[in-house]
């Protein structure tokens, strides 16, 4: 199977340039102008069109046991979705519960994953402590290709992981080389919130993001830093999603830290009066974690990705549908939280993004893909249009348009939290290891075509450096 496009703009995180590219046996084998390919290459025509790295989504939860039930989008479904809006791959979460083997929840999500249409990895969360974590983190890295670990800090009395996992996970992190990445929220203060709201008499949707405060992602996200600091590890906080969460990023990057923040396209562009509408079905549609905020953290969100604060955008595509949302008809607590995206965010990154002037298209490629390639060791394998690299491309055309809704989409979920949007700048064409799979609406994704993908820990140098560091320590006062 071999494809040239032709004509096209080739659009990386770095450059821009007039070139054909070539794809044969899932690689790119060529860029540049005129190429000469067999005849037998089948010819895209990308005249006047860009020709980008597929979208890399490095935070979904594709049919996640979660809240008492399970989100509604599969491995299959989720990843087809994505190749429709030009999405080449996703970083998934394995989730253990607690107590659960981390090996054991690692072979069930591969299990689950392996129908995927779409090439795919997992960051897997440390939910409890003890040995044989410790074990199972070492053996998924040098074993199984993981190098980064999640930690919940919120889900009081499910998946919340408290300091002391953090501080012997974060450790261990540094010992794999592992990046250790966290969702954000302080989950003692959600719990009391969510107690003192539901007293007061506040049961709908309307309280969930009273239960959330800024202030509460805040606290966790300095928190969460400054332990990273102290066990020098690098850190990657998910879908921040306030501007005290990227102050606290902010201030440890100036001071040198490895911190990275990743942010969600619907942060970016939906605020918190969703939450205010009259009808429940339509409010607690958009109940997630953290909360779609006000604008003034939007603005404080694209400031951060347009000054290198924040590296990365995603989706959290966690799909339920009406029915399964209806669990909180009485008690928003019990709402399942989550959304979805992953068919939305490249077409809302370039439309609110790049046709606003916010972001060039060098930068568009760079926080809706290359970075989070670089940040998670598979650049440029995934992320660049270089020779030698998987042939995950996306053809884009930058005047073309769609109108975002639940009735055309193909998430499986009967809700889109960017319903009646229309954007301009659209995927005409997506390859996924250089087979066609999209093509002007027509998706011709395959269930289990997609790839699971290993990534290496940090090289290690990195960590002969710290040694180096430890060992430059000025040697303890013998007493
Ligand atoms: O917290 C997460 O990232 C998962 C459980 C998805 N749900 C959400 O509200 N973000
Ligand atoms: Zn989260
Ligand atoms: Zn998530």
């Amino acid at each position: 199977m071999s494809i040239v496009i032709r004509g096209g703009t080739v659009v990386t995180a770095e450059h821009s340039f007039s070139a054909d590219v070539y794809c044969e046996n899932g690689k790119i084998v060529a860029v540049g102008e005129n190429l000469e390919v067999p005849s037998s290459a089948e010819v895209i025509d990308a005249t006047g069109q860009l020709i980008m790295p597929g979208g890399i989504d490095p935070h979904t939860h594709m049919q996640l046991p979660f809240m008492g039930t399970v989100a509604s989008e599969d491995f299959y479904t989720g990843t087809a979705a994505g190749l429709a809006g030009g999405n080449t791959s996703i970083i998934d979460f394995v989730i253990p519960a607690p107590q659960q083997p981390l090996m054991e929840a690692y072979n069930q999500w591969r299990e689950w994953s392996e129908k995927s249409a779409a090439d795919y990895g997992f960051h897997v969360a440390v939910t409890w402590w003890d040995e044989s974590v410790k074990k199972d983190m070492e053996s998924l890295v040098k074993d199984h290709g993981i190098n980064s670990f999640k930690h919940f800090m919120a889900y009081k009395n499910a998946i919340m992981a408290d300091d002391e996992i953090l501080i012997n996970s974060f450790k261990q992190c540094m010992q794999l080389g592992a990046m250790a990445t966290v969702h954000a929220e302080n989950g003692e203060l959600v719990f009391q919130l969510q107690k003192e709201i539901l007293a007061q008499g506040i049961t709908g949707p309307e309280g969930h993001p009273l239960s959330r405060p800024p202030i509460v992602e805040g606290e966790a996200a300095n928190r969460a830093i400054q332990i990273a600091q102290v066990m020098n590890v690098p850190i990657y906080i998910v879908h921040v999603s306030c501007k005290e969460s990227l102050e606290a990023i902010t201030r440890a990057r100036n001071e040198g830290q490895r911190v990275f923040g990743e942010c969600l396209a619907g942060h970016l562009v939906i605020d918190d009066s969703v939450y205010r509408h009259p009808d429940f079905a339509f409010a607690a549609a958009h109940v997630m974690s953290p909360p779609f905020r006000s604008k003034e953290h939007q603005d404080a969100l694209w400031k951060g990705l347009q000054s290198g604060n924040l590296q990365t955008t995603a989706t959290d595509h966690c799909c339920f549908c009406a029915p399964q949302k209806a669990a909180g008809k009485e008690n928003f607590t019990l709402i399942p939280n989550g959304t979805a995206g992953i068919e939305d965010r490249m077409a809302i990154m370039w439309d609110a993004g790049v046709n606003t002037g916010k972001l060039t298209m060098n930068e568009f490629v760079a926080v809706t893909s290359a970075n989070a390639a670089k940040i998670f060791n598979i650049y440029p394998q995934k992320g660049s249009v270089t020779v030698g690299a998987d042939a995950d491309l996306v053809v884009w055309d930058p005047a073309g348009t769609r109108t975002i809704s639940a009735k055309t989409h193909h998430q499986n979920i009967d809700f889109n939290i960017f319903e009646g949007r229309t954007v301009t700048g659209i995927p005409t064409h997506t390859l996924s290891r250089g087979n066609l799979v999209y093509k002007d609406g027509d998706l011709r994704a395959v269930k289990g075509a997609g790839k699971y993908v290993k990534r290496k820990p940090f090289s290690p140098v990195f960590k002969a450096m710290t040694k180096q560091a430890q060992i430059n320590q000025p040697s303890a006062v013998k007493r």
